[in-house]
């Protein structure tokens, strides 16, 4: 068997340990790192252009807006590392204005990464890509590269793991720096519960499409027989927690076969399948801060939607 095929037998299997343990809980809960399968990720490119769901268009403005500061905080030539495999606006316009020695995109889709690869070649042939393909959330060796290290991880996907998470992954991330590393990090910020619910429930129904994406998902890969019919997608901001939480609501009393094993749904029951954090400006500095870094400069906009930090790892 090759490397390839080895590899997504392991990411298969693990998949449905996921789905099975997180099905057999008392509150029913999915990883939301599964929403990004092609369809899935696809649907998420939707979500970035929706009129509701302001975090992409305020980031990339003020990234637009402060683009030499933000440079001159990553410092021309450093090794510039994103999370994600680098497809995005914001990605080239950090490009063209560090000129990094060395571009280093992390994701765990090797596809992904071959896209950006070819894309950025193409575009920039002056420069050096590294590609990785890897999780980011766990340990990773990241490529022997000489120049200061800058972490890129926009699109605030810090605000999809619990502030307990958050803190291990940017503890982790520290670690992984060395001398003089920094970190460019999108953070969504708290602000009115109607404009965070509208952001998740968009009127042209794209979210909950992604949302039951997951679910069909379950039932191409594992061979599950979930009726998506029978589920609705339902997302609120929960403020004693300050995120916002999807679930997936089970519309009527029923049982949902995934391989051998069996799961039955009351009318009403929910599987738990994303949080996304909102932070204050104070509470992510200070996480941060928690974590080993000192916060050395923050970009927001003018409506306080966003917030970019730059972070130095001390
Ligand atoms: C990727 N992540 C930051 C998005 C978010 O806003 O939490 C995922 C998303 N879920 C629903 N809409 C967008």
């Amino acid at each position: 068997m090759g490397r390839d095929a080895r590899r997504h037998g392991e990411q298969q299997l693990a998949f449905l340990e996921d789905v099975l343990q997180g099905l057999a809980r008392p509150q029913k809960a999915l990883p939301p790192k599964y929403f990004y399968d092609a369809a899935g990720s696809r649907l998420f490119e939707r979500i970035c252009r929706l009129r509701e769901y302001y975090p992409t268009r305020v980031e990339l403005a003020l990234t637009k807006k402060h683009i030499r500061e933000i440079a001159g905080f990553a410092g021309r030539g450093c090794v510039l590392i994103e999370y994600g495999s680098g497809e995005s606006l914001k990605t080239r316009l950090l490009i063209e204005a560090v000129r990094p020695a060395a571009y280093v995109p992390v994701d765990i889709s090797s596809d992904a990464l071959d896209a950006a690869v070819k894309r950025l070649g193409r575009l920039y042939p002056w420069l050096r890509v590294r590609p990785l393909a890897a999780d980011f959330s766990r340990p990773i060796s990241l490529p022997e590269t000489r120049g200061r290290r800058v972490v890129y991880f926009p699109g605030s996907t810090i605000g999809n793991l619990a502030p307990q998470e958050a803190h291990a992954f940017l503890r982790m991330t520290r670690g992984q720096l060395g001398p003089r590393g920094a970190m460019l990090i999108g953070v969504d910020l708290k602000k009115d519960a109607a404009q965070l619910h509208a952001a998740y429930n968009d009127a042209k129904g794209v979210t909950a499409a992604f949302n039951l994406n997951l679910l069909a998902r379950i039932n191409r890969e594992l061979g599950a027989d979930f009726r998506l019919r029978r589920f609705r997608h339902y997302a609120f901001y929960n403020p004693a927690r300050g995120r916002i939480e999807m679930h997936l609501v089970s519309l009527a009393a029923q049982r949902v076969n995934v391989g051998d094993h069996r799961f039955a749904f009351d009318a009403g029951e929910s599987i738990h399948s994303e949080n996304s954090y909102k932070y204050s400006i104070a509470e992510f500095q200070a996480l941060a801060a928690h974590a080993g870094f000192r916060g050395a400069k923050v970009w927001t906009d003018r409506r306080g939607l966003f917030s970019l930090h730059g972070l130095i790892a001390d």
